[in-house]
């Protein structure tokens, strides 16, 4: 089954927790690890990263640890680099509220030959970024959205959604104190019919629970594995709490 289908399929019973890995060629021997320990805790897919400068020959090594262990890899491609057909999917993403159109098409346009020959499911995929922002606001140009402002948020989803895309992503930025406020989260839930992505800064399981129940159909956690990866066992119990897996298990 093709990755959208499943996540749509996914989507409407249950939140779903990806678990985000950077390819850094130094770490791998503890990134297998790792990957091991969120699939036994119950991830539903690997994302690799590419805020560095991601290599095949890395991005590849996460593909195959991802397989080991059951689990989708999508590539979450910061640039063309680490394009890899093994890789289940790739999320084909703009960001939407960058000043920079390089950010918004223009890497897009120098990658989309390689990736169309790639022959790799893409997800067109509209990336939000909602302060602070983290590393990805400053490099992607962006023009946050205040955590004031759903209304802005919501803005950007809509129009990601009428652009055609078919996942929404609201990135607070890798490593940030505090995750997007609930009610940013809530407001643009309320007006997307497409599976709502949150990540930056998740590293509790009340977090997550509350992310989950504001609306997020997937929640992302990355730095936590590196802190303390013991805690993505409770975050994912946790969001197993929320509501619509309660309805799951009670109809199973
Ligand atoms: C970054 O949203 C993700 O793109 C993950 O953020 O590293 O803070 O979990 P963290």
């Amino acid at each position: 089954m093709h990755v959208h289908d499943w996540i749509l399929n996914e989507t409407k019973k249950r939140t779903l927790h990806f678990s985000l890995f950077d390819p850094d060629p130094k770490k791998m021997q503890l990134i297998e690890k790792k990957i091991k320990l969120v699939g036994e805790f119950g991830t539903d897919a690997i994302l690799i990263g590419g805020s560095t400068n991601v290599s095949k020959k890395s991005a590849e090594k996460i593909i195959y640890f991802a397989n080991q262990n059951k689990l989708p890899s999508i590539l979450f491609p910061g640039r063309i680099n680490g394009v890899s057909k093994k890789a289940s999917a790739l999320l084909f993403m703009s960001l939407l509220n960058s000043r920079n159109p390089k950010w918004i098409t223009g890497i897009q346009a120098e990658a989309g030959l390689m990736i169309k020959k790639a022959d790799i499911e893409t997800i067109p995929m509209g990336y939000i970024i909602v302060e602070p922002g983290g590393k990805v606001g400053k490099v992607g140009k962006a023009n946050l959205i205040k955590r004031s402002e759903p209304e802005k948020a919501v803005g950007y989803a809509i129009a990601a959604q009428l652009m055609g895309m078919k996942l929404v992503y609201l990135e607070g930025g890798s490593g940030i104190l505090e995750p997007i406020p609930e009610k940013i989260i809530s407001c643009v839930k309320k007006e997307l019919n497409i599976p709502l992505i949150v990540g930056g800064g998740i590293r509790t399981p009340k977090q997550a629970e509350k992310i989950a129940k504001a609306g997020a159909d997937i929640i992302i956690t990355g730095t936590v594995s590196e802190e303390n990866v013991e805690n993505v066992r409770e975050i994912i119990r946790a969001i197993k709490k929320t509501k619509k897996w309660a309805m799951l298990m009670k109809s199973a």
